[in-house]
């Protein structure tokens, strides 16, 4: 369905944030979906910048985020259902048995999703959580694809009519201080997406959350453990090749929107452990020596027939590392819930109590 087809269908309209302010008296009575654009052009002018870094590297790079476009995001939902994909499986797995503890006493408060992802998961809480919380509490996704929010929001207001819900359109490594303060919150970082950072940009990534959350907000975040290679090389190698296929979309994504002429057929896809970096590697590797015009930021690029575009890191945690990362973070571990083989954790954060406050 397209996009202006589900905005007719469901009375999806989407504004700016500064309208959508003066305008949210009127709206919470009416079933009109809301969602705010906060985005404002600076995503189209970033990917120009972030693809001229990344290709002009010594070893050449396209940020992940690229990944999802409507094909993309396509893919990687039919990723997630794969058999040699245990992530997404494990952490439904956990998620179903803590969601009665979590979603409990949530009346009043709002459910913050970084990433609106497919609904299986928020559809969890969101039955958890009951018909009369349901009626109080807000659902919010925030994601950059207006696409993804519009398509979860159309799907989850149809089955569950009592709910408030609000998209977001931003992007959430940047832009968290958009999110409404006013009652209790807790943000879901579901998945392991914080795999795709590095350790630098997850502890920036996590301040900031800890900075932007109040004290009797909660972050729920799901990492994706350490666990034998074999199990973690093959859910990236699936036999049925479709993480091959999301990894070469990302060059019709650059093709489409810098006017660029990558051939995904000149590319390999590989995917493997790097132990040193506790963390799965996917590369595109050129099959052959190749010359790509970019013509948006008119630029050659050549690939040597061997060499590779790192297109992502998905990190694998251990316990120590993710107490590290909390504590680097300013916030403090609450609960730790994990399935039966360790595959895959999710954690309860909230900000950890600041030296003043220790001292009251
Ligand atoms: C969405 C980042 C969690 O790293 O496993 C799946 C993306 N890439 N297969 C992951 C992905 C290849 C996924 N995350």
């Amino acid at each position: 369905m397209s996009l202006t087809r589900l905005k007719m269908l469901y009375k999806v309209r989407t504004m700016d944030i500064d309208c959508a302010i003066s305008d949210s008296p009127a709206n919470s009575k009416s079933r009109q979906v809301i969602i705010l654009n906060c985005l404002d052009g600076k995503y189209s002018n970033d990917i120009a910048r972030d693809i001229q870094q990344g290709m002009t590297a010594s070893q050449k790079y396209i940020p992940c985020k690229y990944f999802y476009d409507a094909l993309g995001s396509r893919l990687f939902k039919k990723i997630c259902q794969l058999p040699e994909y245990y992530p997404t499986r494990t952490e439904l797995s956990i998620l179903k048995e803590i969601a009665p503890e979590l979603m409990g006493a949530f009346a009043n408060r709002d459910l913050v999703e970084l990433g609106s992802g497919a609904n299986l998961k928020i559809r969890i809480l969101l039955d958890a959580a009951g018909k009369s919380n349901r009626s109080s509490m807000r659902y919010i996704p925030m994601d950059i694809s207006e696409f993804a929010i519009a398509e979860a929001l159309a799907d989850l207001i149809e089955r569950y009519p009592e709910l408030q819900v609000m998209g977001v359109v931003a992007d959430f490594t940047s832009q968290l201080d958009v999110l409404p303060t006013k009652r209790p919150l807790m943000l879901c970082f579901l998945g392991s997406t914080i795999g795709n950072m590095s350790k630098d940009e997850s502890i920036s990534f996590l301040r900031t959350v800890a900075e932007n959350i109040k004290s009797d907000d909660k972050l729920l975040i799901g990492f994706d453990m350490v666990k034998p290679r074999g199990t973690m090389e093959a859910a990236y190698n699936d036999s049925r090749g479709i993480t091959s296929e999301f990894n070469k979309n990302i060059l019709n994504v650059l093709n489409r929107e810098l006017n660029a002429d990558f051939d995904s057929s000149q590319f390999d896809h590989r995917a493997f452990f790097n132990e040193d970096e506790s963390r799965i590697e996917m590369h595109l590797r050129a099959n052959s020596d190749i010359l790509v015009k970019l013509g948006s930021i008119r630029m050659e690029v050549e690939l040597k027939k061997g060499e590779t575009i790192h297109t992502e890191n998905s990190r694998k945690f251990t316990n120590d590392i993710i107490e590290g990362i909390a504590e680097e973070s300013g916030l403090s571990i609450q609960k730790w819930y994990s399935d039966s083989k360790k595959w895959f954790s999710l954690v309860v954060m909230c900000p950890a109590p600041s030296a003043d406050s220790e001292m009251l």
